[in-house]
């Protein structure tokens, strides 16, 4: 069985921006659709001229005209991709679908940092980093939504609670001085995300003080207002952040899809664990995929509408 994603009536899109209100001719040259970019001019009663960008802004005030819904079954289709997945394939459409990166910092992945200081062979995170990377810039390229995050703490350590601190050894915990500077404190060379996911400057950076990217931070305002409900998330580790994350995401409402080799744990046991939690029971907290799944399907999108030529030019 395929699980499809029910429209809101309200706003199947959200703000379309100019890439998406273009019609793409088979060359992959853009064509500026007349009725949807650039900006149309109205009068209102009072004389004034009021600008509007298109159909989806305005139909809240107007009524849709025939070409506005042809338009919006063009772009429900251009959106619209169907990733294969466990417990079952699931369709998601790309406008409302964000990419999320958890915790790919220095900290974790190499020696030195708040990993490595618990006692963990931070090695085998490394499986993580080629096909978030692979990921990372199929989603650019789509132009969807993508996110990071940090966990760390203020450097006085006052979000960062006793009960967090005082586990380890006194000279390895939060905060003591370590080859990347103080561990998981921000604005130390460990709290970095690693140099191969580097986020791009529009790409929104949660500093997390916890597990969960939810909890203190202000990521489900942001993803809500930019009409966000599925998440694609990926990063470290699977059964800590990763599946916090996850719980937390699916308890708000959005719909979960986790790439099992964009992620990756200290416990290859847990890893596999954690995955089948997500899955099990009809995905009682999401979807579990793989990074060659998730590209195949906007491959299969992209050619449709030439943004796969955006990716291979970068
Ligand atoms: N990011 C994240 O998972 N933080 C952790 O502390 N993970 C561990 O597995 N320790």
């Amino acid at each position: 069985m395929l699980h499809s994603v029910s429209g809101r009536s309200a706003a199947l899109f959200p703000a379309c921006n100019d890439d998406q209100s273009a019609i793409r001719h088979q060359s992959g040259a853009i064509r500026p659709n007349k009725r949807q970019s650039g900006f149309r001019r109205r009068r209102n009663k009072s004389g004034t001229v009021r600008a509007n960008r298109g159909f989806f802004y305005e139909s809240a005030t107007a009524l849709p005209r025939f070409t506005d819904g042809l338009n919006l079954a063009f772009g429900i289709a251009m959106n619209s991709i169907v990733i294969a997945a466990e417990p079952e394939p699931i369709a998601v459409d790309v406008s409302r679908t964000a990419v999320i990166i958890i915790d790919m910092q220095r900290d974790f992945l190499e020696p030195g940092g708040f990993g490595e200081s618990l006692g963990n062979d931070v090695s085998l995170l490394a499986a993580a980093i080629a096909p978030c990377k692979r990921l990372l810039a199929a989603a650019r390229a789509t132009g969807m939504m993508v996110v990071h995050t940090r966990e760390g703490h203020r450097p006085d350590l006052s979000d960062a609670p006793l009960a967090k601190i005082e586990r380890g050894a006194p000279g390895k915990r939060i905060g003591a001085p370590g080859p990347m500077g103080r561990i998981l404190v921000r604005g130390e060379p460990g709290h970095d995300i690693i140099s191969a996911l580097a986020p791009a400057d529009a790409e929104p950076v949660i500093d997390k003080p916890g597990k969960g990217a939810f909890y203190a931070t202000d990521l489900h305002a942001i993803l809500v207002n930019r009409g966000i409900d599925n998440l694609i998330v990926c990063g470290v580790t699977t059964e800590i952040c990763v599946h916090t994350t996850v719980r937390e995401a699916n308890d708000r409402g959005f719909r979960c899809i986790v790439p099992a080799d964009c992620c990756a744990s200290y416990f290859p046991e847990f890893h596999r664990a954690g995955l089948q939690m997500i899955k099990a029971q009809g995905g009682i907290l999401g979807w579990v995929s793989s990074s060659a799944a998730v590209l195949a399907a906007l491959d299969q999108r992209n050619r449709k509408t030439g943004d796969g030529d955006r990716r291979h030019a970068a």
